[in-house]
């Protein structure tokens, strides 16, 4: 595929912008190569600058699910924008968005707004400290929670992805505080939690981990966080920044009937635009500036066109069936892939929750980074450039998760079996 224009883009780019790059797993660092750079996009194609045309599984880490430059989103920011870009004043969709997360999340009885994901995680760990004058937190190793000083350790996503699970620049005593866990193992956090009696303020994570590629919760595991966090007195803060409004309009929690104390959120209730958000139980959000002694702040927490962009992903989440029309094109996604795997004789574990997957490969299942290490990355990196040259773009890394929006057609994914179908025959 002719990349002429991404080539000379990402040349200049390189002069300015340390790796060229504004966030690091867009480098294709994993997958080899250079990046090709987009400058228009729709439903669920995007097109490069040289023109190519892509069915997009990326949709931006998780924002578009109704699909790129829906008229519905692209409405709402062009009308938001004619009033004004930021008041730093409260402005009435904030309160319409905190109260639509409130209908749609019972386990959120109050909520704060931020700009990233990073920055909802991070300020959910210091009211999860803060509410229960604890300092040790748990978080799973694989489990990417954004980049936070005190939870870069043992991370997934980009820092898994080029071996630096544990950042340089953060300072031991940072981390020190923090303990990691294998996910989906019980008698490891079990074990924690007697070796730190009354010390452990809470346990986040990811309730489906996407930042190791993807795997599930094993039966009854997220029950058993639940259950032994509230029996000593720590919180279970579910990280559902990938997952909230994704798997169920009520997110992860919804779709496995667990009542965290805090939640973080992102991208979807974002809509495209730099939006975070933590929420949970009212009396420990009432632990937050101006209430409590908590402090959190962000000049741009709750900006109106952002809000106008969530509120807008969200109605229209709601208002179709956007949820069984996800579920079907993963089950479509996922028969094809696996049999395309099975006829090339290729050992591929393909795994899925709702519209977010992973295609591994191994022949051995995958429930937890140990597991997801054993994969074949060459083969991985053969096949991803494999597919984007016949025109399918997947995360560039195999320890990221890939997103089906309602903008996927059924015919997008039997192209997307069928490339595959043929590239899984030259590995
Ligand atoms: P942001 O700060 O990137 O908005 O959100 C951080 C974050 C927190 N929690 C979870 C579960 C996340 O998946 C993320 C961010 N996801 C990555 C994709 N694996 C963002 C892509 C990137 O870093 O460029």
């Amino acid at each position: 595929m002719i990349r002429v224009q991404s080539d000379r883009l990402f040349a200049e780019a390189l002069k300015y912008i340390p790796g060229g790059v504004n966030s690091p797993v867009r480098a294709f660092r994993a997958v080899g190569g250079n990046p090709f750079f987009v400058n228009r996009a729709r439903g669920a194609k995007v097109w490069d600058v040289d023109g190519n045309e892509l069915i997009d599984y990326v949709c931006t880490w998780g924002p578009a699910i109704l699909g790129h430059a829906h008229p519905k989103i692209i409405a709402a920011v062009k009308t938001a924008a004619e009033f004004g870009t930021s008041f730093g004043i409260p402005n009435p969709l904030e309160v319409t968005m905190a109260k639509r997360i409130c209908e749609l999340v019972p386990s959120v009885e109050k909520i704060r707004m931020t700009s990233s994901g990073t920055e909802a995680c991070m300020s959910a760990i210091r009211l999860a400290r803060g509410f229960t004058k604890r300092d040790k937190i748990i978080k799973f190793d694989g489990c990417y929670h954004g980049h936070v000083d005190s939870l870069l350790v043992k991370a997934g996503s980009g820092a898994l992805t080029f071996g630096q699970p544990d950042s340089a620049g953060v300072p031991a005593a940072f981390t020190s505080h923090t303990i990691v866990a294998p996910y989906n193992d019980v008698e490891a956090v079990k074990a924690i939690f007697a070796a730190n009696k009354n010390e452990i303020a809470g346990i986040i994570v990811e309730p489906v981990p996407g930042n190791a590629g993807l795997y599930l919760p094993k039966p009854g595991y997220l029950e058993f966080l639940r259950e032994l966090t509230a029996a000593h007195g720590a919180l279970l803060i579910f990280d559902e920044v990938m997952t909230g409004f994704r798997l169920a309009k009520g997110g992860a929690q919804e779709r496995f009937n667990i009542r965290p104390d805090l939640s973080t959120f992102g991208k979807v209730i974002g809509g495209g635009l730099p939006v975070g958000a933590f929420g949970g139980r009212a009396d420990i959000m009432d632990y937050l500036a101006p209430l409590g002694p908590v402090y959190q702040a962000g000049t741009l927490s709750g900006n109106p066109i952002a809000m106008a962009a969530g509120i807008a992903n969200l109605e229209e989440l709601l208002a179709s069936d956007a949820y069984e029309k996800l579920e079907t094109l993963g089950l479509q996604l996922e028969a094809g892939l696996t049999d395309a795997a099975k006829t090339a004789n290729v050992p591929m574990r393909f795994n899925r929750c709702g519209s977010m997957f992973c295609g591994y490969f191994t022949g051995e299942p995958v429930h937890n980074v140990a597991d997801a290490m054993k994969s074949d990355r060459e083969k991985f990196n053969k096949f991803f450039h494999g597919m984007l040259d016949a025109g399918v773009y997947l995360a560039p890394s195999q320890f990221e998760a890939g997103f089906i929006s309602t903008a996927h057609s059924p015919a997008d994914i039997d192209q997307t079996v069928a490339a595959a179908a043929k590239v899984l025959r030259t590995l």
